[in-house]
């Protein structure tokens, strides 16, 4: 197996490189990824099989060769950030749609099979108290820029799928967590917040609720689509780890032995949706998958410490998110 995993170098991305490395040791990998401020090449360092492409999945003929050499593809190339598309939504309109529609489009110039990835997003938000979960029925009605873009990108694979026959599957998954990931984002912002000797910044209330999994979950779902899921399908990925943002913040500051009080309440992002939750029983009994970081502290606890171990990883980073979030006030 020839695999082309764009965006490989970010953190689910390489997350699932390095699971594919140790779980298919015989496929050959090329990550193709333009080490965005997102990317970094450290991620994927020291795994024998996997090359490096450094290149833009916006550039036509560059990516074209790419596809052209391989078995499959799987898609993680995006800009993943809502803060940042609420600050500049460029970027999300040209990698997430435009990027996808290159995809697209090589894989079938060279009828190549397909996994998309994206996310819960696309089906916005969720009352706290709603029963109901997102499921692969569930009407799309995303709410910010990055979400919107990555809801159109899905359709223009279903569009594909149904026009052209392309080969592909598509997988929704709930907010991830785990090592390496950007220090934007909510978790890795909070735990170097406290090692830098700060107080967690919590949006609003904090009232908003996650349905969070660890990566290395969503790498073993994706590669279970990738061998077994029916060509056409989405299928929902989500460990039943739903969390308010207020008792993440708690549980961080207990597991490293500050006052569970000791954080701030900053501006709330706009437009924040409420809660996300996952119904992935498709992927559960049609293709038998189960999770198997189910235990939310102990995954915590472990991604603290991997931040703590590696400061050298997210440091220059650090200066950098923290002065674009004191523009926004956040
Ligand atoms: P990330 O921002 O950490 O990584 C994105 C990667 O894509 C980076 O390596 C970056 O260099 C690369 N990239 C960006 N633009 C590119 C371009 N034009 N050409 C080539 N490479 C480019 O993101 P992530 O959190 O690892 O998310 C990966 C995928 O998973 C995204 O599609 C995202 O929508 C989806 N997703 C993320 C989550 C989450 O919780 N983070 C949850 C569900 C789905
Ligand atoms: O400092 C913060 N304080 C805070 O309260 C940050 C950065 C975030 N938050 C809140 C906003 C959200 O309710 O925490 C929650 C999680 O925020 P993010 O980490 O920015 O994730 P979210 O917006 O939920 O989106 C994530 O999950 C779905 C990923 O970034 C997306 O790529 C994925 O599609």
């Amino acid at each position: 197996m020839k695999l082309l995993v764009t965006g490989g170098a970010g953190f689910i991305g390489s997350n699932f490189v390095r699971h594919v490395a140790r779980e298919r040791p015989d496929w050959e990998i090329v990550v193709y990824d333009l080490l965005t401020y997102a990317g970094d090449a450290r991620n994927i360092e020291g795994l024998e099989q996997v090359r490096l492409d450094q290149a833009d999945i916006c550039d036509a003929d560059r990516l074209d060769a790419a596809v052209r050499l391989s078995d499959a593809v799987v898609h993680f190339a995006a800009e993943s950030h809502n803060d940042n598309s609420l600050d500049s939504p460029w970027p999300f309109v040209q990698t997430n749609l435009i990027g996808t529609y290159q995809v697209l489009e090589a894989v079938r110039r060279h009828g190549v099979r397909l996994h998309h990835i994206s996310t819960d997003e696309v089906y916005g938000d969720l009352e706290l108290d709603d029963p109901a979960k997102f499921t692969p029925q569930t009407p799309y009605n995303p709410s910010s820029p990055y979400s919107s873009t990555k809801a159109g990108s899905d359709l223009l694979v279903r569009a594909w799928v149904r026009s052209f026959e392309v080969q592909a599957t598509i997988s929704n998954c709930s907010n991830n967590y785990g090592p390496y990931q950007h220090v934007e984002k909510f978790i890795p912002r909070q735990i170097t917040e406290v090692l830098d000797g700060r107080r967690p910044k919590l949006y609003g209330a904090g009232q908003n609720v996650r349905d969070w999994i660890h990566a290395e979950d969503h790498s073993s779902g994706v590669l279970t689509i990738l061998e077994r899921g029916q060509l056409g399908e989405t299928y929902l990925i989500g460990a039943e780890g739903e969390q308010s943002n207020k008792d993440v913040v708690e549980l961080l500051l207990t597991l490293m032995g500050r006052d569970p009080g000791d954080y701030d309440h900053v501006n709330d992002r706009p437009g924040h949706d409420l809660r996300y939750a996952i119904d992935a029983s498709r992927l559960r009994d049609e293709l038998g998958w189960r999770p198997l970081y189910q235990d939310f502290e102990r995954g915590l606890a472990a991604t603290v410490e991997w931040y703590r171990q590696n400061e050298s990883w997210w440091r220059a980073q650090k200066a950098q998110t923290e002065a674009k979030y004191e523009v926004l006030g956040r």
